[in-house]
């Protein structure tokens, strides 16, 4: 009797099984340095709720598309955009409540990471909105990470602003 030939062992289907996927349904380790509580404060506040933080946003996405992505993980209940504390133009981030934390945590695990404008949007939990926290806090104005933007981002502003100081 002839032996059945072996089949071809396929090493990418190893590679599929093993990659280690970022989980995106966790919040960062991020804490607002403004927040006026605890550590333990801050993780309770999160376990419950209602609202995210998004960045990586292109300085021309609008709220109307927002509402359009944000709305498959439930009913919004506000968007807040992200503004240049100088020229209240946005500045690549909103904040996005929900009615509950469940849809809240739907967002985090199908939203999240999913792209907007050619872009891989983040989504992070937050604490919730206070006045003020709209604006960037950056020098220029912006967000503090795209001071220190090594890279050229045309939707977010062209160069970071420390780089185009030098
Ligand atoms: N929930 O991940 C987040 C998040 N981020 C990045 C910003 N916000 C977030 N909220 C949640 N999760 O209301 C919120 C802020 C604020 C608004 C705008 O968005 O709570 P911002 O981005 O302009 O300012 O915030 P923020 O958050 O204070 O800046 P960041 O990135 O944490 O920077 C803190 C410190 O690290 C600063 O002192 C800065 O000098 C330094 N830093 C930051 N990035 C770099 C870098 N690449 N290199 C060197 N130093 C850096």
């Amino acid at each position: 009797m002839e032996a059945e030939a072996a089949t071809p062992f396929d090493s990418s289907l190893l590679e599929d099984r093993f990659t280690i996927v970022p989980r995106l349904d966790r919040p960062s380790t991020y804490k607002d340095h403004q927040y006026q509580g605890t550590s333990t404060q801050w993780s309770s506040d999160l376990a419950k709720t209602t609202t995210l933080y998004v960045g990586n946003l292109s300085f021309y996405t609008t709220e109307e598309q927002l509402y359009e992505i944000f709305t498959k993980a439930g009913e919004i209940k506000r968007i807040i955009m992200g503004l240049s504390r100088n020229t209240k133009t946005p500045c690549g981030f909103c904040f996005v409540e929900y009615y509950t934390h469940e849809s809240a945590l739907e967002c985090m695990k199908y939203v999240n990471g999913t792209k907007l404008d050619d872009r891989i949007i983040r989504t992070d939990l937050d604490p919730g909105f206070r006045e003020g926290r709209q604006f960037g806090r950056g020098r220029s104005g912006g967000q503090v990470r795209d001071e220190y933007r090594q890279e050229y981002d045309e939707a977010r502003g062209g160069w970071g602003h420390m780089r185009a100081k030098q």
